[in-house]
């Protein structure tokens, strides 16, 4: 990328994660937005509003809004939110095949307009998903990446400073493994300011901040009511394009194929990895006691039970 080249974000989904982390590309003056959504006059409406606040939050960037693929052409980053909750009776396999089909849909686009693109995926269920927007795209590896882990170790850092009653920027966390109930949280990786929490806290409210962690999303449905977290996962999502556009060489937690590493094979599932201008650069390998290395097998299990499901309704 030039330096004196404005970047171009194209954000999937004009709903509460995708809106919102147009905003965030918007005020972190990542590039200019294209935000794109099938439900006439929401994109627009979203964009123009977002545009007006430019003036008073002092960003420069453009928003348009758009129901046409062919908008997002020469995207540099593409983040891709479309699709549906899953509902009360779905089930999910229901939910496999409604979001797969979107997800289908809109990586035929994506690869038409904005082949050098990288992708980020949030549509849930997230490691399932973006393993399909790799086999789709026709991408290599390192350009098709998942958001979650950003978010799931912000919410245990948000968890560790409250109980420590410290400044949420002195943690850091690493969380690995699949968004959903089988994410490995690693108590022995987060520190405050580099002092590692197994020495600040007892195991017991060690534990209890991992459960928390793991219900994370939960939590915020059963306060909502209707919808799901949007504010957090959008930061998330921001992040990495940040660091991807400014090929900052961050190490974040993201959902990355792996071959090979932690023992596992052409699954996607969430592991450090360090992101650039390429995308995933690297994955790096920790070490894992045993009970994380087959916590984070289980994990990846549960995606290949998603993955097969894709399969089983022909979505692979
Ligand atoms: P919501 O506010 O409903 O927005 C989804 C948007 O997608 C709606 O505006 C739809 O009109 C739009 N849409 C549907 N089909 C298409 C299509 N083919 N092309 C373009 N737009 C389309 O949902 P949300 O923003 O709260 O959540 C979006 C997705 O992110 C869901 O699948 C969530 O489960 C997921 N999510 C994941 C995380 C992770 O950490 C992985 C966190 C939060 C939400």
């Amino acid at each position: 990328m030039k330096s004196s080249y404005m970047p171009k974000i194209a954000c999937i989904g004009a709903g509460n994660v995708g809106a919102t982390a147009a905003q965030y590309c918007l005020e972190m003056e990542l590039g200019n937005v294209v935000l794109t959504d099938i439900v006439e006059g929401l994109p627009q409406g979203k964009a123009l509003d977002m545009t007006e606040a430019g003036p008073i939050r002092n960003y420069g960037a453009t928003c348009i809004g758009t129901n046409e693929y062919k908008d997002i052409e020469g995207a540099d980053v593409v983040i891709v939110t479309a699709g549906l909750p899953r509902k009360p009776g779905m089930t999910r396999l229901d939910l496999l095949e409604k979001n797969g089909t979107i997800i289908s849909g809109i990586c035929e686009q994506i690869a038409r307009y904005a082949p050098d693109s990288v992708v980020i995926l949030v549509t849930n269920p997230l490691d399932v998903m973006v393993y399909l927007a790799y086999t789709k795209l026709g991408f290599s590896a390192n350009r098709v990446v998942g958001m979650a882990g950003c978010l799931d170790s912000a919410r245990m850092r948000s968890f560790v400073a409250m109980e420590l009653n410290v400044s949420m920027k002195n943690v850091d966390t690493m969380v690995l493994g699949s968004h959903g109930d089988t994410m490995v949280p690693l108590p022995h990786y987060t520190t405050v300011s580099g002092i590692p929490i197994t020495q600040l806290l007892s195991q017991a409210r060690i534990d209890a901040i991992i459960a928390r962690t793991r219900a994370g999303g939960g939590e915020i449905v059963s306060l909502l009511k209707t919808g799901s977290a949007y504010y957090a996962p959008a930061a998330g999502a921001a992040r990495m394009a940040q660091a991807i556009l400014r090929n900052e060489r961050q190490l974040l937690p993201c959902a990355a194929l792996l071959q090979g590493e932690y023992g596992l094979k052409n699954i996607y599932v969430g592991v450090p990895c360090v992101l650039g201008a390429n995308g995933v650069e690297k994955i790096l390998e920790l070490d894992l006691s045993k009970e994380e290395q087959s916590a984070l097998q289980r994990s990846a299990e549960e995606v290949q039970e998603g993955i097969d499901g894709l399969r089983q309704i022909g979505l692979l």
